[in-house]
Formats: C-alpha cells, structure tokens, sequence
C-alpha cells in the first residue's frame, strides 16, 4: 500500500472478505460478493484475499489450485477493486491465519461446529472420508477475520452462520482474556439483493462453482455465446406468466440477477414483463449478464498472462498483511500463556 493510503487507513473501519480459489469464479461470487466489495471499498481499510488453504479441505489438483489462485486474484482486480487501496494477497502467505485458527480451534466446540449447515452439505457430498478439515474450516475463516480486528465482513448469505460463529468465539475469547480485548466482534455485510443466487438446472440449490454441472452456473470467464446458451436452458418453472412468486423459483433467480446487475426494483421489472414469455425473460437476462461479464473476463485474461503483476501485488499484500496480523497474533499468544519467541 502507498504511505498516503496507509495513513488514511488507519482512521477507517476494516473490512475484509476472501473467496476460495477452488474453480473460476461465478455469477454468485460476483453479485454475493466482489461487487459490493468494490463499492464499499472506499469507506474502509480494505482486505481482500484467496483462501486456498480453505481450498483444500475438498481434494484441487495443485497446478490448478495455483492458476485458480492467480486467477482469483485478477477477477477482484477486474471487478473493480483498486489494488492501490486494498490489502490483497494469498491466505497461504500469511502464517499467523494457521496459528491462530489453531489457538481458535482449542475454543470452539464440537457441538457449534457440527451445527454448520455448510459442513453438513458438504461432508454429505464427500462420502465416507470426510476431511477433519472440513469440519474446522468455519475456525480458519473466523482466524481470517479475528487477525485484522475487522469490523465488516461483506458476504452472501451462505456464510451469515460462518460470521455468527466467528463473533461468537471472538466474545468468548474477549471474556476468557478480560484485561484488554483481544478482538474487534464483526459484523456481517449481506447485500439486500444477489446475496444468494441460484443454480440455473436447479433453482433450490445455491449457485456455487464447485458445481459438477457446468450449466448450473454462469462462470466469469464464460463466452457471451455460453452466457446466452446456460441462461436458454435455464431451469424455469411450471406455468408462463413471469411474476415474482415463491412457487416460481426459477423466474425469481432470472429476476434477482437482472435487478442486481442493472439497480433496477424486481417490481419495475415484472411491470416490463407483462404480457411477454419466459423465453423473452431469459435472453434479456443472457444480455444483461453478457453485458457485465465481457469486460471484467476480457481484464482477466489480460491480468492472468501477467504473473509478474500478480506476484508483485501478492507480495506487497502478503508484507503488509504479515505486519497486521502478527500484532493480533502475539497478543493471543500472550493471552493463552505462550512464551513469545
Ligand atoms: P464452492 O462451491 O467452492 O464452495 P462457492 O461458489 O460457494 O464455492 P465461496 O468461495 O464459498 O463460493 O464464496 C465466496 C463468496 O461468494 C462468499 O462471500 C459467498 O457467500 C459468495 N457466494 C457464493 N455463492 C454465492 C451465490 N450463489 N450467491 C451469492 N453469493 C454467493
Ligand atoms: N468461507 C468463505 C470463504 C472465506 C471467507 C473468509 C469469507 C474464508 N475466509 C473470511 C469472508 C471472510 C466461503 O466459503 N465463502
């Protein structure tokens, strides 16, 4: 960060939120996530990161998870958020977020972490050799954001109860170590609209990149011509009038995408629709959405050829996000009785 930003930071509240990089980003990550971090960004001290140490509680291919990590990198770059301003690195390059979520897990519970419904997902998808680290990953996140004293964590919806955990074990930490406070209690940030977007073959389930079905999402990286083929197949629902109804899944998604990426009120929108057929909704949709991708896709393909760019951000994010979390860290070490080296 420059010396100005720097300074300026310090009087600025922190915000912070990272992605895993566990496949190319998709719709969801951009509207739940990026895009709100990118019109928040000036208000706070920024830090935004790659969580691939959380990417391999499921099995990555390491060549992969590595270009996947870059990648993520350039996709925030792309979706606007200012590598000047913010923090960026790589959750790997950052050792105190191991350490403390070691500290952390020593205070959580069996019970609350059993209760994470992301954990019952997905530990019922692994069959029967469930990483432990599955079952952890909610400490290493509340790690992630404790270490910052952050106070705002801009999220979609599927990670509220993940935040809800981590202001529990920084209240109960606080009060186990009374003299000073150990951590900022965080607030989350879940955008009123596109905080959960839907799969597109399945408009119950979450859109998530680590979908096997390349259809159920829309990824960043899509062509204008895949865009416009995912959203015609679209899963939409029975009947043909396009109205905001809870029987009506499927159309409430194409809804939500279009008022989240054009500002527009979901009631103006099915105002639009009156008299028109689902066949209308889904192109226009498919517009909209090619309309946003293209340029931050075109800027990531740029960005990603560029791995001296990118590991000079990582660098740079990886130092100064060092120098902030070890300060958090030796206290915790402090705390809980460790001799600091
Ligand atoms: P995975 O399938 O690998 O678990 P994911 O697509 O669910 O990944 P994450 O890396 O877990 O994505 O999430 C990154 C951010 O994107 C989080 O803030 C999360 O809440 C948000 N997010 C993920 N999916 C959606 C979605 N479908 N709609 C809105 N926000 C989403
Ligand atoms: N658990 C989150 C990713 C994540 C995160 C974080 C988000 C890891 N650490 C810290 C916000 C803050 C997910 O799966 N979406």
């Amino acid at each position: 960060m420059a010396e100005s930003s720097t300074q300026q930071s310090q009087s600025k509240k922190v915000m912070l939120s990272a992605v895993q990089p566990s496949n190319r980003l998709t719709l969801g990550n951009y509207l739940g996530a990026l895009k709100i971090w990118a019109q928040l960004q000036k208000d706070y001290d920024c830090i935004f990161f790659a969580v691939d140490m959380h990417a391999i509680t499921s099995r990555q291919d390491p060549e992969e998870l590595r270009e996947q990590t870059y990648r993520a990198l350039a996709t925030y770059i792309a979706a606007g958020i200012d590598p000047d301003q913010c923090i960026l690195f790589a959750q790997s390059h950052v050792p105190a977020h191991a350490q403390l979520a070691w500290v952390l897990t020593c205070h959580s519970y069996m019970g609350e972490l059993s209760r994470m419904t992301q954990f019952k997902d997905k530990s019922a998808k692994q069959g029967t050799n469930i990483p432990s680290g599955l079952f952890t990953y909610p400490v290493l996140m509340a790690a992630d954001i404790l270490l910052y004293q952050t106070e705002l964590v801009p999220v979609g919806e599927d990670q509220k109860q993940h935040i809800e955990l981590t202001r529990d074990l920084a209240i109960r930490m606080n009060n186990l170590f009374p003299k000073a406070p150990l951590f900022k209690v965080p607030e989350p940030y879940i955008p009123p609209v596109g905080a959960r977007i839907m799969s597109l073959q399945n408009p119950l389930a979450k859109m998530s990149k680590s979908d096997p079905d390349v259809n159920s999402a829309i990824y960043l990286s899509d062509s204008d011509d895949t865009i416009l083929k995912k959203l015609k197949r679209a899963v939409t629902d029975s009947g043909s009038e396009i109205v905001w109804d809870d029987e009506k899944p499927g159309i409430k998604n194409l809804l939500t995408i279009q008022a989240a990426l054009t500002g527009k009120k979901v009631p103006d929108l099915v105002a639009g629709y009156v008299g028109k057929q689902y066949g209308h909704l889904k192109i226009e949709t498919a517009e909209i959405c090619i309309q946003a991708i293209k340029p931050i896709r075109d800027e990531v393909e740029r960005l990603t050829k560029d791995k001296t760019y990118l590991t000079q951000i990582l660098k740079k994010g990886a130092q100064s996000a060092n120098a902030r979390a070890q300060k958090t860290l030796d206290q915790v070490y402090k705390n809980v009785g460790f001799i600091l080296p």
